[in-house]
């Protein structure tokens, strides 16, 4: 049963993110048995009539205009980031100083600068109480949670190769009008942060390996698109005539890099392929993970989200790969839902993200991934961004 101690929340942005955010805040007391009762409390956003519609419809009880405002309340404990990555750093060190805890969407920052700032602030903060967690949701996809729990229960043996790709195709026509994600000055990097990013934070933590070092190219395709006023969120494609102003896209499109693994606790470390593109024409949202090992190997495509595919080398050979349905009770997250083989949604990760960290900081618990976690993705960006600026020269983490 949850309990009744609120956990007073103040989001600030309410595009995808904010929206997949208000589900989470809103279910997640609601299959899961919570330290804490998330109360949606204060929507934050720059356009009154805006954030007044979308309070409303996201069910949030009242609405500010400025974020520093959410920071002043004593009726606010926790700070939910769902804003572009420019606003980040910024946002979060003041409401970790203003002792809110903080949820801070990926990637953490635009640069590793900001990061390590945003880090040294949350460190501090842990010590007094005040927790923070960056939110690479995929990690809370059961299939992927068991991944990982089947890697270090050792069913893998010593990993080999790790190969990652995250495939969209939103971007795929050249006058899908510009989006902030195409503007460095607010998003950082193109592809590579926007889902790159996850890619990273999924292989280093399934594997419990970090990168040490990669070899990368950065392209990008279309390098002007259409504007389409303050179009917001993802793929929104407006009606935008073909004879629109047109705005400089300045980050990559695609990014593809090769990388090298620490080997964690185990002897050698692993080698890794990863890819990142919107321009994967019919791809939707195949987030990919694939890692082989010496005693087996797993696939998962999170276009089937509920199905983790695994090779046993130790059956018969000619088993091939099996389905396993990540619907059982004994699976990560799983039992608190439907019956086994009802399956879940992208917005369950989302929700599991909650239950994780309301869980944690009702134990007064570091939440994982923290910022320190993200920090280390934030190291790997700039080592790709830094290899592909040299002619995919090997770039250390
Ligand atoms: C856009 O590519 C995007 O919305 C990402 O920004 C999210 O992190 C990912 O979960 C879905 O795709």
């Amino acid at each position: 049963m949850t309990t009744s101690k609120p956990l007073r929340v103040g989001m600030v942005g309410y595009a995808f993110m904010g929206a997949a955010h208000s589900h989470a805040w809103r279910t997640a007391p609601r299959f899961f048995d919570l330290p804490l009762d998330p109360q949606l409390t204060a929507l934050c956003g720059r356009n009154d009539d805006g954030v007044r519609a979308a309070a409303g419809k996201l069910g949030w009880g009242s609405v500010e205009t400025d974020w520093r405002r959410l920071l002043e309340r004593d009726d606010i404990d926790l700070i939910d980031i769902c804003t572009p990555g420019n606003t980040h750093a910024e946002i979060a060190i003041a409401a970790l100083e203003a002792g809110k805890h903080v949820l801070c969407e990926k990637p953490l920052a635009n640069s590793v600068a900001e990061a390590e700032r945003m880090t040294e602030a949350a460190q501090a903060a842990a010590e007094r109480g005040v927790f923070s967690m960056c939110g690479f949701s995929y990690r809370r996809t059961p299939a992927l949670a068991l991944a990982k729990r089947m890697v270090e229960e050792g069913r893998l043996g010593n990993i080999r190769h790790v190969r990652a790709q995250y495939l969209q195709d939103w971007l795929s026509d050249e006058n899908a009008p510009m989006t902030w994600r195409l503007d460095k000055s607010k998003s950082g990097s193109g592809s590579l942060g926007d889902i790159g990013a996850h890619s990273i934070d999924a292989a280093q933590w399934v594997t419990g390996q970090q990168i040490t070092g990669v070899s990368a190219l950065l392209e990008t395709f279309v390098h002007e698109r259409p504007l389409a006023g303050d179009l917001v969120g993802l793929g929104g494609h407006g009606d935008v005539g073909a004879d629109a102003p047109r705005g400089t896209v300045t980050v990559d499109d695609a990014a593809i890099f090769t990388a090298r693994f620490d080997g964690g606790a185990t002897s050698a470390g692993a080698v890794g392929v990863f890819e990142a593109t919107r321009f994967a024409l019919g791809r939707k949202n195949a987030m990919r993970l694939e890692v082989n090992g010496t005693k087996a190997s797993l696939a998962f495509d999170f276009e089937e989200m509920n199905v983790l595919s695994f090779y046993d080398a130790a059956e018969s050979p000619d088993a091939g790969f099996r389905r396993i349905f990540v619907t059982e009770p004994e699976h990560p997250y799983a039992g608190n839902w439907w019956p086994t083989g009802h399956g879940l949604g992208y917005e369950h990760g989302f929700t599991h993200q909650v239950v994780d960290l309301v869980t944690a900081i009702g134990a007064g618990e570091q939440p994982a991934p923290s910022f320190a976690d993200a920090l280390q993705v934030q190291k790997v960006l700039a080592a790709v961004e830094g290899s592909a600026a040299e002619s995919s020269r090997w770039q250390k983490v």
